[in-house]
């Protein structure tokens, strides 16, 4: 059961009154004067921890120096001999591996919830009109001990993917936090995606998904930037010495591949290395990965960090609430889960990151045509009798309940904490081993990459462009992005797209040859007016913590290109290994795993042969046939850089760039006029209140007079809660961070600007019986100055029983 505590997330109750943004831009508050405090006692800890230890390496490291040749001293002794000195003295914990510094922390990054095009499925008619769960970026730091400016940041953000500009704000509000800061920059910064379709778009970098936006949001690109910051601060102040550890789990019914005709075309004997059993075909990967964070000083665990692949479209494409989709529910039970568990810290964070997603969908009953003929869709290219795609739906386990997806949603997340709790429980994860923590970010540039194939053959990749069946969708969210569609009609052409259709080029003939077999609908990787359409300068990064190796993918890698970049790194850092773990210990088997959409959006990744079948997938394959190639190409050139001994790859400085549009992007999203009330009225009043009695299971509904909720994102706060009353006073127990309790927004007058707000609680069986009411928290915004003025409004109590007498 919810108390008040645990309605705000991680953050320390008294940080929670101050204002996100005040607490990132006013150097002065009492909370920046209390974090530098605790910094200072960090370091304090640090210095003493060290005046210990060093002693203890000196000798250790003297010992080795004196038992091996030079070299071989090099490349073992540095993490190893003093890690193993550590575990083998201090600490009983040698079978919990290596120690680490770690660190978690979570943020709010909720922006706009209303009035603003959803990210994902590229329909400009669905706005956002209301709040089903806050967003949140979860940060995992990982350092060596030994060598704390050795450290890696990964990112599991609620969005749609990572993106250029989005990281460039998180890595350059980073440097302003000061010297504390400096470790922290494009090498070791992985900002991923969970690739949910239920978030507020307009903060992407380039131009293509801007068009369905109607351009940039500044207020949503900031919530996202500020609250990934603020995430990596708190993960970054709680940094203390722990250990990992690491093991898969099975996970069925969550994913299925949504282009299984693609997948067919990869070699028989590829697939059947794959195919296990009629539930575990091989067609996508069942199987997810979880990492454990467990702090030293007390044991508690403090987070975990889990892989697995399935699309964040169980929340459809008529669905116009903002929410996680299922990997944010996942997150939201396993940190709920573990709320006052006596193993479990305080402040405990769930990253449930994406992995090789392209090819696989959360819609697990398959792919129907909704044109009451009840035949699936097409299995070569998902259209229906009509020939078209778009009435081609993929349903959800719960798909008949007339809820936009929002219960398969639930399902599917459920599906993926269930095991992942499980395996956190038992003793199936294995300790993490060898001090070392490394990692590489290059800016590779895919326009004319010219590379030898490990047969020998030369290829190519070339600028980045789209194919015909881009514009057709998927049986997630068919054909919204079909821009001829939008040619003629007012209600759905985009502002954006009217001003640059023009600019569309036809492409030359070396790149139609280039792309082959692709048919080129759209050349965005030649058009640079008004700015780029894609990107061409790509993000390749690699993270590793002993024998865990992260690749941080910029694409959705389809389940079959997922696993060739992974095995490919995979016997690269056997390799690797069997020089960093030295001869004497026993050789550490890699474990590799596959993190994205990240950084940057560069749409699909799909092996050579799904590429040949130009379904979406390989239609949105940017940059050619041999992109994926070209991907493992890039990272096996830089993997080097993650040996024990290795040095610090090149700085960036001297490299190459993509650009930054923040500032440039074009913007037609309209801000808020003015928020008013009909006569007599005032804001927040009831305009239609609750019932009496409700049974545990039922809807709780309330309206209130209400103003648009774009005047304030209130970060780290809430629209709406549930009170209950407990021994004379009213509780907080439900925010609008809780899937059950929705906030709906509606524009009643567009003129004098009447909104209503109508707060939902879906009493959950588990719901304790007792007195409760609804509280609404408003911001309106007055025509004359554009002041803006919080308020808040109040249901009539409440009482909810188990059960109604039949009387
Ligand atoms: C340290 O631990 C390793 C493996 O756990 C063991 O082989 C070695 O003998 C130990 N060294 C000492 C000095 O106890
Ligand atoms: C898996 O193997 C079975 C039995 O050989 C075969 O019928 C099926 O098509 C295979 N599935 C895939 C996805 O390759
Ligand atoms: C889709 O596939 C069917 C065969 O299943 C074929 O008859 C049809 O022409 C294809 N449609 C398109 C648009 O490619
Ligand atoms: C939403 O879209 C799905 C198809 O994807 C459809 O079955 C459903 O009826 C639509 N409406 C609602 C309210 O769920
Ligand atoms: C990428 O390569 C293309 C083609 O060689 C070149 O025109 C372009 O300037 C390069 N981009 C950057 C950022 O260097
Ligand atoms: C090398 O592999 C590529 C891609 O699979 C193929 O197109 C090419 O024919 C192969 N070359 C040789 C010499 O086998
Ligand atoms: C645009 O929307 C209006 C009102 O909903 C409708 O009457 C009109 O037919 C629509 N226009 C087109 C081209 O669909
Ligand atoms: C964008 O503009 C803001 C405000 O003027 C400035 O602080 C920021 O540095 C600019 N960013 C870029 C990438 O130019
Ligand atoms: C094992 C598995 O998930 N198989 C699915 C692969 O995809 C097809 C078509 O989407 C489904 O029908 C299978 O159930």
């Amino acid at each position: 059961m919810d108390s008040e505590e645990d309605t705000y997330g991680p953050s320390k109750p008294e940080d929670r009154l101050l204002d996100h943004e005040e607490c990132l831009k006013d150097g002065n508050t009492r909370l920046e004067e209390r974090r530098a405090l605790r910094t200072k006692y960090n370091r304090f800890k640090f210095w003493v921890l060290g005046l210990i230890l060093l002693p203890s390496i000196f000798i250790l490291l003297h010992s080795c120096k004196g038992l091996m040749p030079e070299r071989i001293y090099k490349w073992t002794c540095e993490g190893q001999c003093w890690s193993n000195g550590v575990t083998n003295g201090t600490h009983e914990a040698s079978s919990a591996g290596d120690q680490y510094l770690l660190g978690v922390g979570k943020a709010d990054i909720t922006g706009p919830v209303v009035e603003i095009n959803l990210m994902g499925y590229a329909d400009p008619k669905q706005l956002g009109t209301g709040l089903r769960q806050r967003l949140y970026s979860r940060a995992f730091i990982v350092g060596n001990v030994d060598r704390p400016e050795d450290r890696f940041v990964y990112l599991v953000v609620d969005t749609q993917s990572g993106d250029t500009a989005v990281r460039y704000g998180i890595i350059n509000a980073l440097k302003e936090l000061g010297p504390d800061y400096a470790a922290y920059g494009h090498h070791n910064v992985a900002v991923t995606g969970t690739h949910s379709h239920a978030g507020p778009g307009g903060w992407l970098n380039y131009l293509l998904p801007q068009i369905t936006s109607k351009g940039f949001d500044r207020q949503g690109y900031h919530a996202i930037v500020d609250g990934a910051v603020l995430s990596i601060k708190r993960a970054h102040e709680s940094l203390q010495p722990g250990y990992l550890s690491i093991g898969t789990t099975k996970v069925l019914g969550a994913n299925i591949n949504r282009s299984l005709f693609a997948y067919l075309a990869n070699p028989a004997e590829e697939r059947a290395r794959y195919n296990v059993s009629a539930e575990d075909d091989g067609s996508v990967e069942k199987d997810m990965t979880l990492l454990k964070f467990q702090r030293a000083s007390d044991g508690k665990n403090i987070g975990i960090l889990t892989w697995f692949p399935t699309h964040g479209t169980s929340m459809l494409g008529n669905n116009t609430l903002i929410a996680g989709d299922n990997k944010g529910v996942a997150a939201y039970l396993f940190e709920k889960s573990v709320k006052g568990v006596d193993n479990a810290a305080e402040g405990f964070v769930a990253g449930f990151s994406q992995a090789n997603v392209g090819d696989t969908s959360p819609n697990v009953l398959g792919a129907w045509c909704e044109d009451g003929s009840g035949e699936m869709c097409s299995f070569e290219n998902s259209t229906c009798s009509d020939g078209k795609s778009q009435q081609c739906h993929a349903r959800g386990p719960y798909f008949r309940a007339k809820d936009n997806g929002a219960s398969s949603c639930f399902e599917i997340g459920r599906r993926q904490f269930e095991p992942a709790r499980a395996l956190y429980d038992s003793q199936n994860t294995k300790p993490v081993k060898g001090g070392w923590v490394k990692s590489f970010h290059t800016f590779h540039n895919m326009s004319d990459f010219t590379f030898q194939l490990p047969n020998g053959t030369v290829v190519r990749t070339c600028p980045a462009a789209l194919g015909y069946s881009f514009a057709a969708g998927t049986s997630d969210g068919p054909g919204a992005f079909d821009f001829t569609q939008h040619d003629g009609n007012e209600n759905t052409t985009s502002p954006v797209w009217k001003l640059v259709r023009g600019l569309l080029k036809a492409p030359s003939e070396e790149q139609k040859a280039c792309h082959s077999p692709k048919p080129i609908l759209m050349d965005v990787g030649e058009m640079y007016n008004p700015y780029q359409w894609t990107p061409n300068v790509v993000d390749v990064q690699v993270f590793r913590v002993g024998q865990l190796v992260i690749v941080v993918s910029p694409g959705e890698a389809s389940t079959m290109a997922g696993r060739r970049w992974k095995e490919n790194v995979r016997d690269a850092s056997a390799a690797m290994f069997r020089h960093d773990y030295g001869p004497s210990t026993e050789a550490l088997e890699p474990v590799v795993v596959l993190g994205g959409p990240a950084n940057s959006y560069t749409h699909y990744i799909t092996t050579q042969e799904e590429y040949g079948i130009q379904r979406y997938e390989g239609a949105s394959t940017l940059y050619g046939p041999h992109t994926l190639a070209a991907y493992i190409k890039v990272t096996l050139a830089n993997l080097p850089y993650l040996a024990a001994s290795a040095a610090n790859p090149p700085d960036h400085k001297d490299g190459i760039f993509p650009p930054d549009n923040s500032n440039r992007s074009l913007s037609f999203v309209p801000g808020v006029v003015m928020d008013g009330t009909p006569l007599f009225k005032k804001f927040g009043d009831v305009v239609e209140d609750v019932d009496k009695v409700y049974q545990r299971g039922a809807e709780v509904r309330v309206k209130f007079v209400g103003a648009n909720p774009r005047n304030n994102l209130r970060l780290e706060q809430t629209y709406a809660a549930v009170e209950m009353m407990d021994q004379y006073e009213w509780k907080t127990v439900r925010d609008d961070s809780d899937w059950s309790l929705v906030f709906n927004w509606k524009r009643t007058n567009e003129i004098f600007g009447h909104s209503e707000v109508e707060i939902v609680w879906e009493t959950e069986e588990w719901a304790e019986p007792g007195m409760y009411r609804i509280r609404y928290y408003g911001d309106a915004k007055s025509l004359v100055g554009g002041k803006i003025t919080p308020f808040e409004g109040v249901s009539e109590v409440f009482t909810v029983v188990t059960a109604l007498r039949k009387d």
